[in-house]
């Protein structure tokens, strides 16, 4: 089975069939039911799909036993969440840290495969599950496709998860030793005031860059200095990733 757009309801937006459409094909495409029984879900609006796509296999009655024996690993709150309201079963990456497959979106995805990610705050989970995972599948819409570099169509830098009595000292050595363009603090909205705290209790760093051209030293780079948990630079860790265009047709690198 295969999503094919024209079959779907219509969405909204162009946007959002986009997102369906790369999750939906993204999930099609890679799930084995003999292979696959712990699955990553990541954090995101088209992660969304994801769920919903894996929830419709549960309703599936010639799929639906190998579906109910799916363990899903989550990113976060809001995946776990996803996990429950598609009715799949959760897991923890503690119970369950050999994953077989895992789905994520993605802030910008270079020619190389190379990712931005963190924009959501999950980070550090998100690379965790998806370093623990044999098959890491990307799903993004049309937005998320840099023309070479990462950095050019995400302005908002690359996030760093630090831990908060390291901050200042963070940003003083992305700013003097990685010479950062911009550096801030993430704040959360008017109503939750204050920097943005992790599900680790940690602080997120937005360091602006610009373009990106080694991604791979940037991230050493960057991890190298004391109170770094984690980088928002994905390297070498895609193998697949869909893209959903405003055509309603599908792109896979
Ligand atoms: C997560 O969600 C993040 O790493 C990334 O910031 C974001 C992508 O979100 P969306 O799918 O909503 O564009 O995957």
């Amino acid at each position: 089975m295969v999503a094919n757009v024209k079959d779907l309801p219509q969405l909204s937006s162009k946007l959002e069939e986009a997102k369906r459409t790369a999750a939906y094909n993204a999930v099609d495409q890679n799930i084995n039911f003999e292979e696959h029984r712990i699955i990553g879900i990541g954090s995101g609006s088209t992660v969304v799909y994801v769920a919903e796509r894996l929830g419709q296999y549960l309703k599936d009655p010639a799929r639906h036993e190998q579906v109910a024996n799916f363990i899903c690993i989550p990113t976060g709150f809001q995946s776990r969440m996803l996990i429950k309201e598609n009715g799949l079963q959760l897991g923890s990456i503690e119970m369950f840290p050999d994953i077989d497959i895992a789905f994520d979106g993605a802030d910008e995805v270079d020619e190389n495969m190379q990712l931005i990610k963190g924009g959501g705050a999950c980070l550090f989970q998100e690379k965790l599950v998806s370093t623990s995972s044999k098959k890491f599948i990307v799903v993004a819409d049309y937005r998320k496709k840099s023309p070479k570099y990462l950095g050019t169509n995400w302005k908002q830098g690359v996030p760093i998860e630090v831990v908060p009595s390291a901050y200042v000292r963070v940003t003083k050595d992305l700013e003097t030793k990685l010479h950062a363009k911009k550096v801030v603090v993430r704040e959360g909205t008017p109503a939750k005031a204050g920097p943005v705290v992790t599900d680790n209790n940690n602080f997120i760093i937005d360091a602006d860059f610009g373009e990106i051209h080694d991604p791979k030293l940037l991230h050493t780079q960057i991890k190298s200095l004391v109170g770094v948990v984690e980088t928002g630079l994905f390297i070498d860790n895609a193998e697949i990733v869909y893209f959903g265009n405003d055509d309603g047709t599908v792109s896979v690198m």
